[in-house]
């Protein structure tokens, strides 16, 4: 039976890629973000296999409206990816704009959390389903200039590992998905600097959002017995959130 797989956040880098390769793969895929535009640009590539839901995911109340008013063949959602997220700002915490604090918190911890009550009420009902939350490097590690965005992604850990708990009795898998550096629009949104990633990622190669779309992938075609708890993925040249093999003349 073709399973739907709703991705949070996939109007651009790795929630994109996942999307597109879920939909390679066999999957009708919902697809979420604020930017309405490339949601429905993306709707038409995946042809008739996705369905564009926009709404803003700090919002409980659109984020209620946008599940409720899905078409009756797009209810049953088989695998939830929550992917939506960011980091705002790199300064010591003494720096960092209080917007900023209030942006990463509400997105990365609430947002997937408003998302997760609502599509995981389903999946404990029918006693079946799939939950990968994308943490990252930053979800296991602390460092400097990245403390609140760092926490917010420790929060990822923590409720990844309590919502295994919680719907273990309904058959639920949870995992994550932990990723080092990869080039998408992550570090052009975190300093706020359209030319961001020329520096960023300079002197070595970051993964691509499709390295990390090949391990979701992954998780989400295992056989029912297998449920694959996190994949902590790095770039080769990347040994911890700030050592990096940097080969720059
Ligand atoms: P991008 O900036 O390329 O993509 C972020 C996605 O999140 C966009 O689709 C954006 O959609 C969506 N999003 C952000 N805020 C909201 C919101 N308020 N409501 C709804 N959607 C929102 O970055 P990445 O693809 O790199 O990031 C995806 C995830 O991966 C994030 O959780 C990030 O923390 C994590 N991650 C990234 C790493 C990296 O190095 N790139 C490493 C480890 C983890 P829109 O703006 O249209 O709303
Ligand atoms: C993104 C990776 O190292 O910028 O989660 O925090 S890092």
């Amino acid at each position: 039976m073709t399973k739907t797989a709703l991705v949070t956040g996939a109007t651009s880098g790795i929630g994109k890629a996942m999307a597109l390769l879920l939909s390679q793969n066999g999957f009708k895929v919902i697809v979420t973000g604020r930017r309405q535009d490339r949601l429905k640009q993306l709707a038409d590539e995946l042809d008739n296999n996705a369905y564009p839901l926009n709404f803003d995911i700090r919002d409980n109340k659109q984020v209620q409206k946008a599940i409720n008013s899905l078409p009756e063949e797009w209810q049953q959602i088989d695998l939830l990816i929550n992917n939506a997220g960011l980091a705002a700002g790199l300064e010591p915490l003494h720096e960092n704009l209080i917007d900023d604090w209030e942006q990463m918190i509400d997105t990365n911890i609430k947002g997937l959390l408003y998302i997760t009550k609502i599509v995981s009420q389903q999946m404990v009902d029918r006693k079946s389903g799939q939950i990968i939350n994308v943490s990252s490097i930053a979800g296991k590690e602390a460092y400097g200039k990245g403390s609140v965005y760092c926490a917010t992604k420790h929060a990822v850990e923590a409720l990844t590992k309590a919502m295994r708990i919680d719907f273990n009795p309904y058959n639920i898998k949870v995992g994550s998905v932990s990723p080092g550096a990869v080039e998408t629009e992550f570090s052009i949104v975190r300093l706020k600097d359209k030319d961001a990633n020329k520096k960023v990622y300079a002197g070595y190669e970051p993964l691509t959002a499709n390295d990390i779309a090949e391990s979701v992938l992954f998780m989400a075609t295992r056989p029912p017995h297998v449920n694959i708890a996190d994949i902590f993925i790095l770039p080769t040249a990347q040994a911890s959130a700030t050592v990096f093999n940097k080969k720059i003349n």
